[in-house]
């Protein structure tokens, strides 16, 4: 298979309500589709999911956008691509920008898998007919938390992440406990907190959470280490880790029981893949992050989370979770806290095109 070009679609759409973290306050979403052709004309799709700002990785839309045009897809363009898993090692002589690198990888991906007739969760040896759904909720009051968390209970999830920070962990995470003594629980600080917190960090172990994820510093391996060995909370590995090294140093220096993975973070499936199998080498549990997506990043996550050591509920939520109206079809639909898996080739959704001219704000081809 060859990619002879690539239609970059730059969209862009509100979400239903704003997602807030102690970063960041997200009102609208913009993000770049990836649609990579194939010389007999099959067309893989990609989502670079970097935000309009840097404030949960260093990339932003448009460096991303830079990256693909200018330095990513002359690399693979006209190529002979014999499997999707060479493309990442086309792209080790350039440094990090992983987002960009996944966009492209995700749209061979599925392009190749599509080439062999195949679905994607195949090609990368999932088998799970079901993934386990989950959903997030990143709020500044408890009273906006639980009725958003409410809501979400009674769409069938079994699962609820809460966007916690020193200001607002105990109030929040009691009163979320007090209304569901059962319901699996994980917090997400993106950062919040630092060594000094480590009797903070103690406090919370009370709530019973499934995990806590990224308390520390997002370049930290080694303090997060420091602070698993103080509190009985799992902690999870979410911004630390970008690269498989720094996987191996974390595994090295024990510091997380859990990795969250997303394909937009580590540089697509090769990278994804090959941390998933360290962590099942080294009894790491792993689940599918999200980055308040659209549907053909939702329908990748999808793939990735057929695989069977993904055994955690993964921040994947429907289609309707964030939109009105998504760009693929069928949108995503979470049932009784999971989704099924679709048997169609490549990642099983199409991209509804009406819709997605309508939401794209700027458009390249790159021949
Ligand atoms: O830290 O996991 C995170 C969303 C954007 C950026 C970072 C994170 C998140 C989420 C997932 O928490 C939200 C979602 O996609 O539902
Ligand atoms: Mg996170």
């Amino acid at each position: 298979m060859k990619i002879e070009k690539v239609r970059l679609s730059v969209i862009t759409m509100p979400l239903k309500t704003p997602f807030k973290t102690h970063l960041e306050t997200v009102k609208e979403r913009e993000a770049i589709i990836v649609e990579a052709i194939s010389s007999d004309g099959v067309s893989g799709f990609g989502e670079a999911v970097a935000f309009t700002t840097p404030w949960y990785t260093e990339e932003t839309v448009k460096t991303c956008l830079h990256m693909l045009k200018e330095i990513l897809i002359p690399i693979i363009q006209n190529k002979e691509i014999e499997h999707p898993s060479i493309v990442s090692k086309w792209f080790e002589p350039i440094r990090r920008n992983m987002m960009a690198k996944a966009s492209l990888e995700m749209a061979i991906w599925d392009a190749f898998a599509k080439h062999e007739r195949m679905p994607l969760w195949k090609l990368i040896g999932g088998d799970r007919e079901e993934v386990l759904a989950g959903a997030v909720v990143g709020t500044s009051s408890v009273h906006e938390m639980l009725a958003q968390t409410a809501k979400l209970v009674e769409e069938g999830y079994k699962r609820i992440k809460i966007k916690i920070s020193p200001q607002n962990d105990i109030e929040f995470l009691q009163a979320l406990r007090n209304k569901y003594p059962h319901l699996s629980i994980m917090a997400d600080a993106n950062s919040a907190y630092n060594l000094g917190d480590v009797g903070e960090l103690q406090k919370l172990d009370k709530f019973n959470l499934l995990m806590i994820e990224q308390p520390l510093a997002v370049d930290d391996i080694v303090e997060h280490s420091l602070i698993q060995k103080q509190v009985n909370t799992p902690i999870c590995l979410d911004e630390s880790i970008v690269t498989v090294q720094d996987l191996k140093n974390a595994i090295h220096l024990e510091s997380l029981n859990v990795l969250n993975i997303k394909l937009g973070r580590v540089g697509g499936y090769a990278h994804a893949l090959e941390m998933y199998k360290l962590c099942q080498k080294h009894n790491i549990q792993v689940w599918c992050g999200g980055m308040i997506e659209f549907g053909v990043s939702r329908a990748h996550n999808i793939s990735l989370a057929t695989l069977d050591g993904f055994s955690i509920p993964g921040d994947l939520s429907s289609s309707s979770r964030y939109w009105k109206e998504d760009i693929i079809e069928p949108e995503v639909h979470v049932v009784n806290g999971k989704i099924k898996r679709h048997n169609g080739h490549g990642i099983g959704f199409e991209v509804n095109r009406e819709r997605l001219e309508r939401v794209t704000v700027l458009q390249e081809i790159i021949k």
